[in-house]
């Protein structure tokens, strides 16, 4: 926090895409269908120069970069249809629809200020049950003389919301928006949708990796009060298929194996999860259901270039199991994922996620997806006595 003197916040602003919706994957998808047609091929690193951008200025990094043949409206108005059709398909964001509700039970006042245009807002939250009725202010690009990062649109919010800026709270993803909140004189917590950015967030009050790791107590609000021993239940999600060769440096390198999956088939499951640690269960076709703790992500450590899903089984195996079906039920969180400054300093926490998934997966709530039947249909036929 900028100042030790804390203040009270009583009202959140919260940016839309990117930071509630995970827009960002319907943008890649529309693009890269659009660009055939002038025969070009989209690049990841473009989406960089277009989060947080008003609809036009993106249009136009957009002609610029593929040097499109066409005008800045031109583009707009051909891929305009294209978004309308995607927007019942974006997800919420992990932590976004537990934010919503917290604040909203808690009767802190919320307002949305998005640069995209107020009938578009309108449109995407629709398909969100709760959050229409949870914001008592929308405010779209379109209502303003000057989108993010002017300040205008959170200054027009805290208006809104009858609320001084200094007792507002921002939360946003992107640098336009961040810009934005601290020149509108408001403390924002950042949280970048982009993957490995947050040192480019030097402005922002907090830089936090998911909504999951939000601590509203920290600005005054009301604690989450979810969190149990060390963990966070998550709505229980699946994944699985046969272990293969990953990077052959977890029993090598960290003395930690980790069984690793093809992310050939679930790149969209893994860009809907936040990357961090996680624990849950996991079934190996031949064997039986094991406690397991894994990480999604980079693995900064070693800075790779793929999103990936390292498990460890909480068990002796002795032996190798590459081709075996592996499925895993992940039930709940730990934390974000580190930059850790030594080999020892990751090593000794990748025990204390071990300890704390181990300890978690006793209590009942967790425990109880021991018997998820998708863990069942991995094992042998008849194989009761696990
Ligand atoms: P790689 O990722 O290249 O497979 P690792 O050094 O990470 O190499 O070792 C992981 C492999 O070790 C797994 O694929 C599996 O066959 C084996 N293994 C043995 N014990 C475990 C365990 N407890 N958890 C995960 N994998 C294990
Ligand atoms: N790697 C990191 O760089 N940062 C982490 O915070 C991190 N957390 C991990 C937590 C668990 C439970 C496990 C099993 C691994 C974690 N790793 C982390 C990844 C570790 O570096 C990984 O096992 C190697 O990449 C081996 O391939
Ligand atoms: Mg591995």
């Amino acid at each position: 926090m900028a100042n030790s003197l804390r203040k009270v916040v009583s009202s959140v602003i919260l940016d839309l895409d990117g930071t509630l919706l995970n827009t960002d994957g319907i943008v890649s998808d529309v693009l890269k269908v659009y660009l055939v047609k002038y025969g070009k091929q989209w690049e990841g690193k473009t989406a960089q120069r277009i989060v947080g951008k008003t609809p036009s200025e993106a249009a136009a990094a957009i002609v610029e970069d593929y040097e499109l043949p066409i005008p800045t409206d031109t583009l707009m108005s051909e891929i305009y249809p294209l978004f309308c059709d995607q927007w019942g398909s974006i997800k919420a964001l992990p932590g976004a629809n537990r934010l919503i509700k917290h604040l909203r039970g808690h009767g802190v006042k919320m307002a949305l200020a998005s640069n995209s245009p107020r009938a578009n807002i309108e449109d995407k939250i629709s398909y969100h049950p709760g959050w229409k009725e949870s914001f008592s202010v929308i405010i779209g690009g379109d209502q303003v003389t000057a989108g993010k990062p002017s300040p205008e649109i959170f200054l027009e919010a805290a208006k809104r919301l009858n609320s001084d800026p200094s007792s507002c709270l921002v939360i946003e993803d992107s640098i336009p928006g961040v810009m934005a909140g601290k020149a509108a004189g408001i403390e924002v917590v950042a949280v970048p949708s982009l993957p490995k950015q947050s040192h480019l967030y030097t402005s922002a009050d907090e830089v936090i990796n998911s909504l999951l790791d939000l601590r509203p107590e920290k600005w005054g609000l009301p604690p989450f009060q979810d969190w149990i021993e060390g963990t966070l239940p998550i709505e229980p999600w699946h994944v699985g298929g046969p272990v293969i060769k990953g990077f052959g440096r977890g029993s090598k390198v960290l003395g930690i194996p980790t069984a690793n999956l093809s992310t050939e088939g679930y790149s969209t499951l893994l860009s809907e999860h936040s990357s961090g640690v996680y624990f849950g269960w996991a079934g190996l076709s031949t064997r039986g259901v094991y406690k397991m703790v894994m990480s999604i992500g980079w693995n900064l450590y070693f800075d790779n270039t793929e999103k990936t899903i390292e498990p460890w089984l909480l068990h002796d195996f002795n032996e190798d199991f590459y081709g075996e079906e592996l499925r895993l039920v992940i039930v709940g969180y730990i934390r974000p994922e580190a930059n850790f400054p030594s080999l020892e300093s990751l090593i000794a926490k990748i025990h204390e996620d071990r300890e704390i998934a181990e300890r978690a997966l006793e209590l009942p709530l967790y425990s109880k997806c021991r018997d998820d039947p998708y863990l069942k249909s991995a094992l042998p036929v008849g194989d009761s006595h696990l």
